[in-house]
């Protein structure tokens, strides 16, 4: 039986171009800044984003921690969304690794976090608290259902930064998805953060890598804490050349899953025991609620996978599905009747 696998766009495998790509990638030793690869997916990276430099690293939670770590020091603060993939999925790295405390910020449905909740966060200079040094935003906002955060909002958040001389970094595990579903220059969208992340392996499709973009400064302090964290690597242009196709093919395309996404939460929604909140469906992630059917979400999940389809649970009542590279129509119909089907058989 083929699986449609919904579970992550993580998931999603590399094109022919990419395996083209590494197959013949032009190498050197990175660690020497001797990659050819590396250092031209580095530029077109900070060049896409508008960022002075950029820095490849293996993963979006190292790309998130050693962010974090460039910033922030010992007994530093962020100040961060209590969705946010970096409070709730990344081992706690930048406390464990860094001593950096977390004040957390209740995330809107919309994604943001509200500036009068920012604002009441930032600590004032007392030797009994922590410092306030970033704020970390995430753009597409994956655990409030993948929503985009806007161009405007980013304004609003820098001015206030900029009050009280704080940083700004933005988790773009899926910016370009942002980007595309806005229908703005992803610039747009990082003009306002000091450092922005990106993976190059979820709706992008390569197998590894995320970037690190920000000022020259910036990205010199990040090879430091990238080393330190053990991920200074070889001939990364292995990876980096299926970066540059992913940069280069697969950006574009990513309206696909959007729409295809959306077609899959309008299905969804429609049937019975299932709440799913369809402006919030704004991107290729789709979460919805089963507690009105007669499964827990592990239970539903385990049940759908015996019919050949595969989704995630969340916590006890949330599903979600996720769309991408190598998830055409017939894919989406075939789950939407699947989960018709298990619901008729209760
Ligand atoms: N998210 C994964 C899981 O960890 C939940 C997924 O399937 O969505 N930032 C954001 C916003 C992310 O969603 C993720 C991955 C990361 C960072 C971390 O990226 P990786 O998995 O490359 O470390």
């Amino acid at each position: 039986m083929q699986v449609v696998d919904l579970r992550s766009d993580t998931v999603t495998l590399p094109t022919q171009a990419m395996r083209q790509a590494i197959a013949t990638a032009e190498l050197g030793d990175d660690v020497f800044g001797e990659d050819p690869t590396v250092n031209r997916l580095e530029a077109m990276a900070a060049e896409r984003l508008g960022k002075e430099a950029a820095m490849l690293v293996m993963s979006g939670t190292m790309a998130n921690l050693v962010s974090v770590l460039s910033h922030c020091g010992r007994g530093d603060e962020i100040i961060v969304g209590d969705k946010a993939h970096i409070f709730l999925d990344e081992a706690g790295g930048c406390s464990a690794l860094g001593g950096v405390h977390s004040h957390q910020v209740p995330n809107q449905p919309d994604g943001t976090l509200s500036l009068s909740d920012i604002e009441t966060a930032i600590r004032s200079d007392d030797i009994h608290f922590p410092r306030s040094k970033l704020i970390c935003l995430e753009n597409t906002q994956n655990m409030c259902g993948g929503v985009c955060l806007t161009p405007a909002y980013m304004r609003q958040v820098r001015q206030l930064a900029d009050k009280y001389g704080l940083a700004i970094h933005l988790d773009g595990a899926r910016i370009f998805n942002a980007a595309v579903a806005l229908g703005v220059d992803v610039k747009e969208l990082t003009r306002d953060a000091d450092s922005v992340s990106f993976c190059l392996s979820k709706g992008l499709a390569a197998p590894v890598g995320s970037l690190v973009c920000g000022s020259q400064d910036f990205i010199k302090a990040a090879r430091r804490v990238r080393k330190i964290v053990g991920g200074g690597t070889r001939q990364a242009g292995i990876i980096a050349a299926a970066g540059i196709v992913a940069l280069e093919q697969m950006v574009d395309r990513l309206a696909e899953d959007h729409a295809n996404a959306r077609i899959l939460a309008d299905g969804l929604a429609n049937m019975p025991g299932i709440a799913l909140d369809l402006a919030r469906v704004q991107t290729n992630l789709v979460y919805f609620d089963v507690s009105g059917t007669a499964w827990e979400a592990a239970g539903f999940c385990e049940r759908l996978a015996a019919l050949g389809v595969l989704m995630l649970p969340i916590d006890r009542h949330t599903v979600r599905a996720v769309t991408h590279y190598g998830i055409e129509r017939p894919d989406v119909e075939r789950a939407l009747s699947a989960v018709s089907q298990l619901l008729a058989h209760h």
